[in-house]
C-alpha cells in the first residue's frame, strides 16, 4: 500500500481505480464509523447503479448462481461488482473461501470486481458498513452491484431487501416453500430463481411459486420465476433479463427513487445508531453515571429513573 491521504484515495475511486476501491472498502470494513466521512466525497457521484440482492436458504446455490451470473454478464460485456456479505460466524468462513475460489475464473477480468465484507468490529458492523461500500462502488461507476449473502441473518436480509432488485433463490423440495414463508423470503422477492431445476420436484415447486406470485396486486410488479441450473450455467442469461426487466419497470413507473431510498434509509439508521452508541459509551464514563449506579445499588433510585435521567445527558447537544 502506498502512503496516500483519503482525499487522493477517493479521487482515484471516482476515476474507477480498482486498487483504490478495494482499499476504500477495506477502510469501511475495518472502521465503519469513518464511513460517513468518506461518503461526503462520494455522495455527489452516487445514484446511478442498480443493486441486486441475492438471498435464499443456506446451500440454495447463491454463490454458484452469482458466479454463473458473472460469466453471463462478461459474455455481454457488462460490468458487475459483487459484494459478498460474510456474517461473523467462523462456521461460515470456510464457505466464503470456497465461494471466492469458485468465482476466481472471472475475478481477474476487468469487467468484474468481487469483494467480501465482514465488519466484525462491533461498531455498527455490516449494517453500517455495507451500504457505504455499495455507495463507494456506485460512485466508482459500477453499473451493477450484486450483494451476495452467506447463510441468512437479519442484517444480511435488511441489506438484500434494500437493493433495488431482490433475487430470492429457491430449490425444488417440499419443505422449501414453508421455510421461505417462515423466513419472510416470499414478500421480499422481485425475481424468483428456481435453482437446481435439474432435480426432482422442480415442476411442483414452480407451480407453488406461480400460485404465490398470482396474488400480486393489479399494477404491482409480478415477480418472474426463472429456472436455473447454476452449476451448469443454465438459465443465468434469463436471470439477468428478469433483473433488467424489473429495473426498467422501476424506472418506467417512477418507483426507482423510492427503491434507492431504502439503502439510504439503512445507511442513515446506521449513522444514527453509531452516533448514539458513541454518546452512550461516553455517558458511561461520566461521574453522573457512576453516581446513579451507586444510587441504584443503595435503593435511592431505580433503574428506570436512573435511565431516564441519563438519557437527558446522552441526548444533550
Ligand atoms: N444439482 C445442482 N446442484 C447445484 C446447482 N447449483 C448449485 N449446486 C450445488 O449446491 C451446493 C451449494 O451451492 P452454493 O452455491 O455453495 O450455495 P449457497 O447458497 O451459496 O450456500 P451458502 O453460502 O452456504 O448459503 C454446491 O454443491 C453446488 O455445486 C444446480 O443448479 N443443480
Ligand atoms: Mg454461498
Amino acid at each position: 500500500m502506498t502512503a496516500t491521504g483519503p482525499a487522493d484515495l477517493l479521487e482515484r475511486v471516482l476515476r474507477g481505480d480498482r486498487a483504490a476501491i478495494a482499499r476504500t472498502i477495506t477502510l469501511i470494513d475495518r472502521r465503519p464509523l469513518d464511513a460517513p466521512g468518506l461518503d461526503a466525497v462520494l455522495a455527489p457521484h452516487t445514484g446511478r447503479a442498480a443493486t441486486v440482492g441475492v438471498t435464499g436458504a443456506p446451500g440454495a446455490g447463491k454463490s454458484t448462481l452469482v458466479g454463473s451470473m458473472l460469466k453471463s454478464a462478461v459474455r455481454r460485456n457488462d460490468r458487475v461488482a459483487v459484494l459478498a456479505l460474510d456474517p461473523v460466524s467462523p462456521l461460515t468462513r470456510g464457505a466464503v473461501l470456497g465461494d471466492r475460489l469458485r468465482m476466481e475464473h472471472t475475478t481477474s477480468d476487468e469487467r468484474v470486481f468481487v469483494r467480501s465484507m465482514t465488519a466484525d468490529n462491533g461498531a455498527g458492523g455490516l449494517s453500517l458498513a455495507a451500504p457505504f461500500a455499495i455507495r463507494a462502488l456506485d460512485a466508482a461507476g459500477w453499473p451493477w452491484i450484486v450483494i451476495e449473502t452467506v447463510g441468512v441473518g437479519q442484517t444480511e436480509f435488511d441489506i438484500v431487501e434494500a437493493a433495488t432488485t431482490t433475487v430470492v433463490v429457491m430449490n425444488p423440495g417440499a419443505g422449501d416453500e414453508v421455510q421461505a414463508v417462515k423466513a419472510g423470503l416470499l414478500e421480499m422477492a422481485d425475481v424468483f430463481v428456481l435453482n437446481k431445476a435439474d432435480r426432482d420436484g422442480a415442476r411442483t415447486m414452480r407451480l407453488d411459486l406461480e400460485r404465490t406470485v398470482q396474488h400480486a396486486a393489479p399494477g404491482a410488479w409480478r415477480p418472474p420465476i426463472v429456472e436455473t441450473v447454476a452449476s451448469e450455467d443454465r438459465g443465468t442469461d434469463e436471470v439477468w433479463a428478469a433483473i433488467a426487466a424489473h429495473r426498467s419497470w422501476l424506472t418506467d413507473t417512477g418507483a426507482m427513487p423510492r427503491r434507492q431510498q431504502r439503502l439510504l434509509r439503512l445507511a442513515l439508521q446506521g449513522v444514527l445508531s453509531a452516533q448514539l452508541d458513541a454518546r452512550i459509551a461516553s455517558t458511561m464514563r461520566s461521574a453522573e453515571f457512576a453516581a446513579l449506579l451507586e444510587d441504584v445499588q443503595s435503593g435511592r433510585t431505580d433503574l428506570a429513573l436512573a435511565g431516564a435521567s441519563l438519557l437527558r445527558g446522552v441526548l444533550a447537544p
